[in-house]
């Protein structure tokens, strides 16, 4: 009998599943207060990204509101917005990083 998987599509039991997981895009958000230097440390140490990479989504950030960081599937996208909200509060910045549907 069908049921449904961990994204909520139906699957046949012992049938390979072959459809990708949904993806989520990382995002964060600007505000007044977190430096940006601080933006950047953030980008290169939880995404990856090399200088010049980070400073131009920190830019990004700064002057449209919000920007993407990275896409995910979702229990990778959950992991990097819970470690950043983390890492930025012992740091008492406030820093936001969400996830959405990509
Ligand atoms: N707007 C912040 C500042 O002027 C810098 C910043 C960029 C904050 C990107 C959050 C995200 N210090």
């Amino acid at each position: 009998l069908q049921h449904e998987n961990d994204h909520g599509l139906l699957v046949e039991p012992g049938k390979p599943e072959v459809a990708p997981p949904p993806l989520y895009q990382v995002m964060l958000l600007n505000d007044d207060y977190t430096p940006m230097d601080f933006v950047v440390a953030v980008l290169q140490n939880f995404f990856a990204m090399d200088l010049d990479k980070a400073t131009q989504v920190m830019l990004h950030v700064h002057t449209r509101g919000r920007g993407i960081c990275g896409v995910y599937s979702r229990e990778v996208a959950e992991t990097k917005v819970a470690q950043v909200n983390e890492f930025s509060r012992m740091n008492q910045h406030p820093l936001l990083c969400t996830m959405e549907r990509a």
